[in-house]
């Protein structure tokens, strides 16, 4: 007991249409039955102690049931019932289910694993506004995975720089071309200036390549600030804009998704390491893309699964399943595989995580040895081989850029020296 309440309902069958469910991973020194109670009347209707001002219609109607405790295993699974929730407030969810639990004393660890929302709880956000079909209409592609690059030096290069560099990209034959999640509006690179180059680039390689191409920049900055920003690229013709979504916090990305700008909204997940690493604290990658979806997000970052960033199969996957599945009213949320792509690793990555994904490769472009524009053919022949049903090395007999990536990096199968170590620009190496 806890608030001297009962919120044990165990082995009660719960009905998913009257209930967010949450699966939380568990470690104390205390009983996983007193967590458990601790944790439901916490982020539910409770506290330490009874209350003078609890009525008992209050408490059957709202406390939240714990249905599930595996002591081997450690899992708490808790079901809140709907009428917590304010429909279409991501902070609100998170300051209830994933609120001032973490800060309990008892608590050693505590990860929250999965939430589950009723269908009327989902279909009270917008979610995305395009979707995969609406991104893959824009740009004209029906199949093939689409390819995507982040202009490399992430910072530092000018506008004029930058807007040349995209165009290499494009006209190689990169889809795609996105900003750094920390370039916002530098003054070695002012955001209004970049928008206006980077655009008339976009038109220029459009109209030679005869493709339709997308520029996705960086708005992230405090709300209003990033208004005036989403509204200037839609004015310039742009058709998308990239939020940092943690740093940002979900306030500013439901916001924009508000507005309805029309806009393409790119979510890049910086800072989700600090509540996704590792397996027995924080909140792992599924709630926070499902949050994502829910918000609006078109095109999210969710692991490469085999690129220098975490996060193993089974974790990329259950990811990109729910940002795929259908999901009541929403649309679908793209995938955006990246950090330490380059063309050797392609074929392998579509076998694992699909066509409907967004390859995104910086520094395997513009660390081809040829430059940007043979890295940008370099990963479209990567793909096309991947299509075709052709190995690399046998595609890269007869197409150089891809024999040249290649030959600095490796394959998936056959990875070069380089593929152990990270080696950056300034010279230094890392494992
Ligand atoms: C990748 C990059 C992205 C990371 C983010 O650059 O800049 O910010 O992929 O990671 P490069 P994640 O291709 O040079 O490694 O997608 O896992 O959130
Ligand atoms: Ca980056």
């Amino acid at each position: 007991m806890y608030g001297k309440m009962n919120y044990l309902h165990l082995g009660e069958e719960i009905d998913p249409s009257s209930y967010v469910i949450e699966e939380f991973y568990v470690e104390s020194d205390v009983s996983l039955l007193e967590v458990a109670e601790a944790l439901a009347a916490e982020s539910s209707i409770g506290t330490w102690t009874d209350l003078t001002t609890m009525r008992s219609d209050l408490f059957n109607r709202l406390a939240a049931r714990i249905f599930f405790v595996d002591d081997e295993e450690n899992i708490i699974k808790i079901a809140y019932p709907t009428a917590l929730f304010e429909g279409g407030s991501v902070p609100q969810l998170l300051s209830d289910v994933s609120g001032n639990v973490f800060g309990l004393k008892e608590i050693k660890n505590l990860r929250v694993k999965d939430i589950v929302f009723p269908p009327a709880y989902v279909r009270s956000y917008m979610g995305p506004a395009f979707g995969i079909e609406g991104i893959r209409s824009l740009l004209n592609i029906e199949t093939r995975p689409l390819l995507g690059t982040i202009i490399k030096p992430k910072v530092g290069l000018s506008a004029d720089e930058h807007a040349q560099v995209a165009f290499d990209a494009w006209v190689g034959g990169i889809d795609v071309v996105k900003d750094d999640e920390n370039l916002t509006d530098q003054v070695f690179n002012p955001f209004e200036e970049r928008i206006i180059k980077t655009l008339e680039m976009r038109k220029k390689a459009e109209e030679m390549t005869g493709n339709r191409k997308l520029y996705v920049p960086n708005i992230s900055a405090p709300i209003t600030q990033m208004e005036r920003r989403a509204e200037f690229v839609k004015v310039q013709g742009g058709h998308a804009v990239m939020m940092d979504i943690l740093t940002v916090g979900f306030s500013g990305v439901q916001h924009i998704r508000n507005q309805n700008y029309g806009l393409i909204l790119h979510g890049h997940r910086a800072m989700h390491g600090a509540f996704t690493h590792g397996t027995r604290h924080g909140i792992a990658m599924l709630p926070i893309a499902r949050a994502a979806r829910l918000s609006g997000i078109d095109q999210l970052h969710t692991g490469t699964i085999i690129g220098k960033m975490e996060g193993g199969a089974e974790q990329v996957t259950e990811v990109n399943d729910a940002m795929r599945m259908p999901w009541h009213d929403l649309k679908p949320t793209m995938p955006i595989a990246s950090g330490g792509v380059h063309p050797g690793l392609i074929p392998e990555m579509i076998r694992l995580i699909g066509n409907d994904v967004i390859i995104n490769l910086g520094g395997g472009i513009h660390g081809h040895p040829g430059g940007t524009r043979r890295g940008a053919a370099a990963a479209l022949q990567a793909v096309q081989a991947h299509m075709r049903g052709v190995s690399l090395e046998e595609y890269a007999k007869d197409h150089e850029e891809l024999a040249q990536a290649v030959g600095k990096w490796g394959t998936y199968s056959k990875p070069n020296q380089q593929k152990a170590l990270v080696t950056y620009s300034y010279g230094l190496t890392a494992t």
